[in-house]
Formats: C-alpha cells, sequence, structure tokens
C-alpha cells in the first residue's frame, strides 16, 4: 500500500471532485491519503481512518501585494513529503500545482514520484496568456508521469506546449453508489413540473466558455414544440445576463433558476436531457454524471465531449453555437419516448463500462505502480 499526497484546488468543480473521489477510492482500497489543500475538499464528506487534511495557510502580511499561495503550498507539501514518508504527490492542474510540487521535491530528501493530472483549464489559460507556457512545459515535463483526462486534451497539449512528454489518458469517472436514477417523483411536482412534461437541464459554474445562453435559445426552439421546462443549475459570471435572457424570451414560467446545487444526481433524475454547448471542455463531468443517472446529453463537437458522447447512440454531438441544430436533436430524442428510453439505458451502461469507477482506480494504481518501480 502507498503512501499518497494529493492536492487539488478542493473547491473547484470538476477537477476538485475527481481528486476528492480518487482519494476516497484508493483510501478505500488501503492507501495512506494526505490531502495538500487550503480547505478540506468539499465531497470530503465522511470520516475515513486513513485520509488525513494537511491545511496551507497563506499568509497576508502587508508586505506582500500578494498571499503567497504557491510558496505557502509548496513549503506544506515539502512539510507533509517528510513528516508522512510519502511515496508518491499526485497534483491536479500543471500550474501551479505541478510547479510547487516540484519545488517541494527539491527541498527534501526524499525521492517521492509526482503525478500530474491535466484538466484542461492549464491549457485553457495559454490561450489567454501565452507568457506562461514555458512554466507549464516545465510542470509537466519534471513531472514523473502526466496525465490527462481525454485524448482531445493530450493532443491539444502536445500542440500548444511543443512536448514530447508521454501523456497517459485516464477518463474521469462518477462515484456509481451516489450518481444513479432515483425514483424522485416528489420532486417533480415540488418544481411544478406536470406529467406531460419533459424536463431538460445544464449544469455548469455559468463561465462564459459554457454558453449558457445558448443552452437557453435552444429550450426556446424546443419548447414550441414539446411542453418542457428547464432546470438551471449553478451560478457565476454570466448567471445575470441569463436572467435577463430568459425574462427577454419571456420563458420565466418554464425556466427554473436553481443556483448552486448539492445534491445533483436528484435533480438529474428528474431529468430527461441534458445540454453542454461549451466552448471548451476538456472531458465534461457534468455529462457523466447525467449518463450515470440515465440521462442522454447534447454536447458540441469540442474538446474532450466527443469521448464522452457517443452521436446518435447516447446522445447527440452538435456544432458550436449552433442552436438550430440542437434544437432540432433534442426535440427529435424528447419526442419519441421509445428513443430517449433506448438512449437512456445506453447512456447508463456506457457510464458502467468504459468510464466505471473500479475500471479507472485501477488504471491510476497500476500508474502509481509502474512510476515507483522505475529506478
Ligand atoms: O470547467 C471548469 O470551469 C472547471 C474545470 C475544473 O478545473 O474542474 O473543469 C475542467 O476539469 C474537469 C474535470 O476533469 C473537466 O470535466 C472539464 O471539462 C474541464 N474544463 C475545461 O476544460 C474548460
Amino acid at each position: 500500500m502507498a503512501k499518497i499526497g494529493i492536492t487539488c484546488y478542493p473547491t473547484v468543480g470538476g477537477s476538485g471532485v475527481i481528486a476528492t473521489e480518487l482519494g476516497k477510492l484508493l483510501a478505500e482500497k488501503g492507501h495512506e491519503i494526505h490531502f495538500v489543500a487550503t480547505q478540506v475538499p468539499f465531497r470530503l464528506n465522511k470520516v475515513y481512518p486513513n485520509i488525513y487534511y494537511h491545511e496551507v495557510e497563506v499568509s497576508n502580511y502587508p508586505v506582500f501585494q500578494h498571499p503567497p499561495y504557491d510558496l505557502a503550498l509548496a513549503n506544506k507539501m515539502a512539510e507533509v513529503i517528510n513528516r508522512e514518508e510519502l511515496d508518491i504527490l499526485h497534483v491536479h492542474y500543471a500550474m501551479p500545482h505541478a510547479i510547487c510540487a516540484i519545488l517541494a521535491k527539491q527541498m527534501c530528501n526524499r525521492d517521492v514520484k509526482i503525478i500530474t493530472t491535466l484538466h484542461g483549464t492549464d491549457i485553457t489559460v495559454l490561450g489567454i496568456d501565452s507568457s506562461l507556457k514555458q512554466m507549464i512545459k516545465f510542470g509537466i515535463e519534471e513531472s514523473d508521469q502526466v496525465t490527462a483526462v481525454s485524448s482531445s486534451l493530450v493532443d491539444q497539449t502536445r500542440d500548444m506546449l511543443d512536448t514530447t512528454k508521454e501523456i497517459d489518458v485516464i477518463y474521469n469517472f462518477v462515484d456509481e453508489r451516489e450518481y444513479f436514477r432515483k425514483d424522485n417523483r416528489s420532486l417533480r411536482e415540488d418544481y411544478c413540473i406536470n406529467e406531460e412534461e419533459k424536463v431538460m437541464v445544464h449544469i455548469s459554474n455559468f463561465r462564459k466558455v459554457k454558453r449558457v445562453q445558448d443552452v437557453i435559445y435552444t429550450f426556446s426552439l424546443v419548447e414550441k414544440q414539446i411542453p418542457s421546462k428547464l432546470l438551471l443549475v449553478g451560478d457565476g459570471p454570466e448567471y445575470s445576463d441569463c436572467r435577463q435572457l430568459v425574462q427577454d424570451l419571456e420563458l420565466e414560467d418554464r425556466v427554473l433558476f436553481l443556483g448552486k446545487q448539492e445534491n445533483v444526481s436528484d435533480l438529474l433524475s428528474i431529468s430527461d436531457l441534458k445540454l453542454l454547448p461549451s466552448e471548451k471542455e476538456s472531458f465534461g463531468l457534468v455529462l457523466l454524471e447525467a449518463m450515470a443517472c440515465g440521462v442522454p446529453c447534447i454536447g458540441t463537437n469540442i474538446g474532450g465531449i466527443p469521448e464522452v458522447i457517443d452521436h446518435g447512440e447516447t446522445g447527440y454531438i452538435a456544432e458550436l453555437g449552433n442552436v438550430e441544430q440542437m434544437a432540432y436533436y433534442a426535440t427529435r430524442m424528447l419526442g419519441d419516448d421509445t428513443v430517449m428510453h433506448e438512449m437512456s439505458q445506453k447512456a447508463r451502461a456506457v457510464v458502467q463500462e468504459k468510464f466505471a469507477s473500479t475500471t479507472i482506480l485501477e488504471q491510476y494504481e497500476a500508474l502509481y505502480e509502474q512510476v515507483l518501480e522505475r529506478d
């Protein structure tokens, strides 16, 4: 059994979820897990005797113009590596976490192996600030092993960073014990959703790249043909504009803004179709969460989305920004109960086969073993 440190942004979307769920599954297999982060990861909602949390405290002395998160993290990582005798430090994000891990390793006298998982956002950042390229490349190349959450992200990383570093694809997963379809008829009633109405859902952090407005425009076309409601779950920078758009389109009685929600599987269990029309998405963990609850998805032909949605089988892939096409697919699916039922079944099956948590866990464990066997 290994002693594994994990660093992630504890409250940030999919990457934080994957890092925490992975830590929990590894702990259940008997590994000793040490989270090194600024907060207890939000999914760490139960006591595990072999999971420890080491808090990174960022000082805010007046002399520092900016609180030194990266240095405080590297310092705490070094402390934990030495004291807990870590074998592996698995960090999520090359920047800044891999860089901090490399610095921490240099500070201590232990041959801890650094595993870096790329979630896409580092590469997105490069599109905005190319001056960080060398830094991200350094973090990746100096890691003992690098993984990415989709093949598309591997290609993108190679293209943008001009690196030949071996990057393994290990897909994301969901905890099937939490994500399954529940009988939630009373919740439908609570939201005043009629028996004949179909439910479309979108869940995100409402960043511009998620294109929530496309969800609303698509829904406005669908609801003209099929009695339906739209659940918008989450909050973020585009939230106010989305509310305004719903008002302008006179859809207030059909679109429900639910804000941030914890028990997403309950909401997915009353949904028929999920939309993710993003312009950047290395994987789209929310798609997997939906599919596990038997909800087929429509997504864009962007990043890792086509690796998650099997076009015509578990949902549909549309062109970026093409709301007519998305509405066409949505009405085709929602208007035919047989098609919907088949797609729903297939979506669940794919989660159990291609993205099963046991399979993904084995892939990470095999990678750890391989790295620990080196020199
Ligand atoms: O997409 C976000 O805004 C959050 C971000 C994160 O760091 O959690 O998501 C990234 O990692 C997720 C987990 O691997 C992926 O499912 C998301 O597709 C990815 N986001 C982007 O690539 C934009």
